[in-house]
């Protein structure tokens, strides 16, 4: 992440049911943060990031890391097709700091939770 508003990493692609660990390097003179989410996941929660610039958010989906920091995400893609990530500080966002990752379907069946694979 760098103060040009940009992820120098920004596409993804991954397996559906793979666990995947971001490392978020900041390399900017700026605080920046990962968030990952739908697309209006993320802006939901940019308007309330802009109305309170210094609130603190802490969940598994994002990390904020401070300049010169490393930050990050572990997170299992369950689901297939397109999750988006952002910087959601004030901003950020607007100046398009964002990225995706591509969820490929999983050619495996989905894992049975033993309800499906027997007859009564
Ligand atoms: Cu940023």
């Amino acid at each position: 992440m760098k103060d040009d508003m940009r992820f120098h990493s920004s596409n993804f692609n991954v397996k559906q049911g793979e666990t995947i660990r971001f490392v978020a390097k900041n390399s900017g003179k700026v605080k920046h943060e990962m968030v990952l989410g739908t697309e209006n996941d993320l802006k939901d929660h940019y308007e309330v990031m802009k109305k309170n610039p210094e609130m603190e958010h802490a969940d598994d989906n994002m990390v904020t890391v401070a300049p010169g920091k490393s930050g990050e995400i572990i997170w299992q893609f369950t689901r297939a097709g397109k999750v988006d990530f952002a910087c959601l500080q004030p901003g950020h966002f607007d100046a398009g700091m964002k990225g995706l990752v591509n969820v490929a379907a999983s050619k495996l069946p989905p894992k049975s939770d033993g309800h499906n694979d027997h007859k009564h």
